[in-house]
């Protein structure tokens, strides 16, 4: 019971920095750390619009506190670090979106490469005993012929974002063997979940799901493709990628900083759908036929897109003891059903 307490206190001692905080990721790892009594600091760039929608229902939590700043900013990070000293920095700001990418190559070098170095550079000069955890990615991989992918997988991106991405990535190795510093990467996989950005497939196409359903309550028989609603415009829906729920993906996030030793994990489910398998499940919630509502369009398809990925996460499964909890078809009824409930519900 002593040493129970005594590491509740430990617990509550602790102070996360979280960049991206008002994101799908950021959000849910946020509500984590407070759950389990961490003072919290959102990092939020200034906006002229409210871009706390996901965040709304905890800002008021007396242990969590917004701070305004840009990682691509090195000044703003060596200030807000050196005057927080964070127990953990959890790096999860990012230009996301890989098909963006290709439009807006050097914002997306700023902020997914140059704003880890400008944190992971404050860490070394101000803040050394903080912990860095960098949001590494599945599509490092790139145009690879092996599967699944683990950490010792050849990483070969196949986008600006990726490119960038591995830049930060190796960056985060390196100030760990260089310098000492507590550093780790998750390699996630894809994540999702009702907070999902509405321009992700997933996300895209639950929402066009819901509206359908949306019609079918008010009209009688099934809509018609071009005559009730608009086609669903997707792109390159081979694809595929190993699909987990965000909660379970931020949670191993937390598990990889708690480890004795800063290490790089590789975080997903194990299992991989097609974009199509994921039209088909999440139309088959309301017994309808994908085919009957999609329409390919060009402007989806990327320059290069990564064709398959799927997870090898077993060294996670053996250090950390982490796995998923929620699998392929409870992700698409929860988002479909989210969607269903006509605005974004944060608390699912
Ligand atoms: P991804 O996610 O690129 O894997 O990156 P996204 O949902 O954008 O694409 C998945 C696959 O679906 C294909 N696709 C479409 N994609 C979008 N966005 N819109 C469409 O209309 C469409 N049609 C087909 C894509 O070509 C792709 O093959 C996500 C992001 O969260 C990254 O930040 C993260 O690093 C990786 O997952 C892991």
């Amino acid at each position: 019971m002593k040493l129970r307490k005594r590491m509740v206190q430990r617990m509550i001692n602790k102070t996360a920095f979280i960049t991206g905080t008002t994101g799908q990721d950021g959000s849910y790892l946020a509500e984590f750390l407070l759950d389990k009594g961490y003072k919290v600091y959102g990092l939020i760039r200034r906006s002229s619009v409210d871009t706390t929608e996901r965040i709304a229902h905890f800002q008021n939590h007396p242990n969590f506190e917004l701070v305004e700043g840009d990682i691509t900013d090195a000044s703003c990070m060596n200030r807000l670090i050196s005057g927080i000293q964070p127990s953990e920095i959890y790096n999860l700001a990012a230009m996301s979106h890989v098909g963006t990418s290709f439009d807006q190559p050097i914002t997306t070098c700023q902020i997914d490469a140059i704003g880890p170095l400008n944190i992971l550079e404050a860490i070394r000069q101000s803040s050394p005993k903080s912990k860095f955890y960098q949001a590494s990615t599945s599509e490092l991989f790139g145009d690879t012929d092996v599967s699944p992918q683990s950490e010792s997988t050849p990483m070969n991106p196949n986008s600006p974002y990726a490119v960038a991405k591995l830049y930060a990535h190796q960056l985060t190795g390196l100030y760990r063997r260089a310098y000492g510093i507590f550093a780790c990467a998750g390699i996630l996989f894809n994540h999702e979940s009702p907070r999902r950005g509405e321009a992700f497939v997933t996300r895209k196409i639950t929402k066009y799901v819901a509206s359908l359903q949306r019609w079918m309550d008010t009209n009688d028989g099934t809509p018609r493709k071009d005559v009730d609603v608009c086609p669903l415009f997707l792109g390159n829906i081979e694809a595929r990628r190993d699909w987990s729920h965000a909660k379970d993906m931020v949670r191993g996030m937390w598990m990889m900083m708690q480890c004795p030793e800063p290490d790089d994990y590789v975080l997903g489910s194990g299992e991989t759908h097609s974009v199509k398998d994921f039209l088909q499940a999440a139309f088959g919630t309301i017994g309808l036929d994908y085919k009957d509502y999609i329409s390919i369009d060009p402007k989806f398809y990327r320059p290069a897109d990564v064709n398959l990925l799927h997870a090898d996460p077993s060294k996670a499964k053996e250090i950390l003891g982490w796995e998923t909890t929620i699998c392929f078809g409870e992700l698409v009824d929860m988002m479909t059903q989210s969607d269903y409930g006509a605005e974004i519900e944060c608390r699912v």
